[in-house]
């Protein structure tokens, strides 16, 4: 059997190739038909270029259906997908291109000729480029070509993406996904939350990460479902198009939003059966506000992008606030101690989990292996959860010192090592403080070096910006004497948090937590 994933889509496509697979903003509509047609021209494009099965294929693009469909010409022709967050300024791609050596970089249109001199550094074979409206030189290459209409023979293990997740080193580390591990994962979620060809997903997530590639166009390709796909969220397109979808995904901050326009009532959500959010803890007070104003219940579920989803609420029966849910099928999870070992229900500890979603180790850093997962072959999350004895799970914290901002995972180790690095700046702390819209806000504390002149916090913001993706620059900078220390000498990132939470809530008599303290927006 081909264990090639566009396969076993395939598979799932509707009979009747008439049926809508994608439907953009502009209202433009693409059949199965037309989706195995574009697939396949692109295919032969990658192929033309002389790619061979595992060669990588990066892509900083705008979200559209022709974004998609390069993707899943890239599973046809056994390729690994490579995608990159349009934010990324040069410097962070520099890092990218280097580690993951791509044979073709797909890029915007405008940033091309900015993009070259990079692409010939790092030996990248080919360079085309793809805009918002799916036109460019890849599209340009693929209609003069006819379709190809086989799809590679790929064993279950063999690469199908690699996403890049900073870390506590401040390194991004590219997790490989292989097609069993993508395969797997449709297949339970798609079960999971009861996917028929019948739905229609409103997809308004960013196509660069697991959430809105992986668990929200696979449940779609899994069933053979619909999909209308925004180009960015915001809350005017998705309540638009609500009255459309049958299935809604987004982290936390989409539902914060949501809540804030008056539109978002029970006749607005009417026609969709079901609410999904994770990527980030769902606060219970959205839960709860979201209930009150449409009667639905959201369902949280929990994952990574080096496994997927592993634990979700229910589709029928109990889901319970502040939890995210039971592990899914096919995935161990245990809670366990510092030593490893396991813990009863109303424990707390670090969570762990085994499965055929689980990657099996990072891009070109096997000597890892050990340290990410355990003897047994669990993979060490970082994350911390206790389990009740319905065998749900609630996240109560993380070993990982990572911020999520708006769904966006920022490793304050990778800003300070930049703050650090500033002329003027002895040391660095960066920590995440309560944000009523993005969950947490990145907030950089900086000690000045004795030599230094008056440091000028929206000049070091200015430049953080040229060097890293916006949603991971400090949205507040504070000028401190000295960061809180313990008796190792590690910063207490705790106490950091605590007396800006005071200094915040203007309950502390002085600044955060030295001399002086000034922030910027
Ligand atoms: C944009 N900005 C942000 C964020 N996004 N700042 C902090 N946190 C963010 N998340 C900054 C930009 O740099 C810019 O700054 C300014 O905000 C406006 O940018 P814009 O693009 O207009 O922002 P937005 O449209 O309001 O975006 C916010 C958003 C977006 C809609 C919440 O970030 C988003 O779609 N988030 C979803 C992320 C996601 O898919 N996560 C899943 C990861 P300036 O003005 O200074 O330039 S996968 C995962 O976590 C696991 C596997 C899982 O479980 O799913
Ligand atoms: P990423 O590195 O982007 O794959 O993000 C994975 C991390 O996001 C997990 O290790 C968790 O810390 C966090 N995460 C994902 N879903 C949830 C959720 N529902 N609640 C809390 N944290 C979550």
């Amino acid at each position: 059997m081909n264990a090639n994933l566009y396969e076993q889509f395939r598979a799932r496509f509707p009979s009747d190739r008439s049926r809508t697979f994608v439907e953009a903003a502009s209202g433009t509509r693409w059949s199965y038909a037309e989706l195995e047609d574009e697939t396949g021209r692109i295919a032969a494009c990658l192929r033309s270029l002389g790619l061979r099965r595992g060669d990588r294929v990066a892509a900083q693009v705008e979200k559209s259906p022709r974004a998609l469909f390069l993707y899943l010409a890239c599973l046809r022709e056994g390729l690994v997908y490579l995608p990159l967050n349009p934010a990324y300024p040069e410097a962070e791609l520099d890092y990218f291109l280097r580690d993951a050596e791509p044979a073709l970089l797909v890029c915007r249109p405008k940033s091309q000729s900015g993009l070259e001199p990079l692409a010939r550094r790092h030996r990248v074979a080919a360079l085309l480029n793809l805009d918002d409206a799916g036109e460019g030189s890849l599209a340009d290459a693929a209609d003069s070509l006819s379709p190809l209409e086989d799809t590679a023979a790929c064993d279950a293990a063999d690469p199908a993406a690699l996403l890049y997740t900073s870390g506590t080193t401040g390194r991004p580390k590219g997790a490989v996904l292989s097609h069993r591990n993508l395969a797997s994962n449709a297949e339970v979620l798609k079960r999971a939350w009861g996917f028929a060809p019948d739905d229609v997903l409103l997809h308004a997530l960013p196509l660069f990460h697991t959430h809105g590639l992986f668990v929200a166009c696979h449940c779609v390709l899994a069933a053979g479902a619909a999909m209308l796909l925004l180009p960015r969220f915001d809350v005017d397109g998705v309540l638009r198009l609500l009255p459309r979808a049958t299935v809604f995904m987004g982290v936390p901050t989409f539902y914060v939003r949501l809540l804030q326009h008056p539109g978002l009532d029970e006749a607005a959500t009417r026609t969709v059966r079901l609410f999904i959010s994770g990527s980030a803890p769902l606060l219970p007070q959205t839960f709860e506000a979201f209930h009150e104003r449409t009667g639905h219940r959201i369902l949280e579920r929990y994952g990574m992008t080096e496994c997927g989803m592993v634990t979700s609420n229910p589709l029928e029966g109990a889901r319970k606030v502040g939890t995210v849910g039971a592990p899914l099928a096919g995935v161990a999870l245990r809670v366990v101690d510092g030593k490893g070992n396991a813990l009863p229900p109303g424990s707390t500890g670090a969570v762990e989990f085994r499965g055929p979603n689980v990657f099996s180790g990072y891009w070109k850093m096997p000597e890892r292996r050990a340290e990410d997962f355990s003897a047994d072959g669990f993979f060490r999350s970082g994350d911390l959860g206790v389990m009740d004895s319905d065998g749900y799970l609630t996240l109560v914290g993380r070993e990982k010192d990572l911020i999520i901002s708006g769904g966006l995972n920022v490793y304050p180790k990778e800003v300070e090592t930049l703050l650090d690095r500033y002329e003027g700046i002895a040391e660095s702390a960066v920590i995440g403080m309560p944000d009523d819209d993005l969950g947490e806000r990145v907030t950089a504390m900086v000690v000045p070096s004795a030599s230094a002149g008056e440091l000028h916090p929206p000049s070091i913001i200015a430049e953080l910006k040229t060097m890293l993706a916006g949603y991971k620059v400090p949205k507040e900078l504070h000028v401190v004497d000295e960061l809180p220390r313990n008796a190792m000498g590690k910063v207490q990132k705790n106490l950091l948090r605590d007396r800006a939470a005071r200094v915040a809530d203007g309950a502390a008599s002085g600044p955060v937590p030295g001399r002086e303290s000034r922030a910027v927006d």
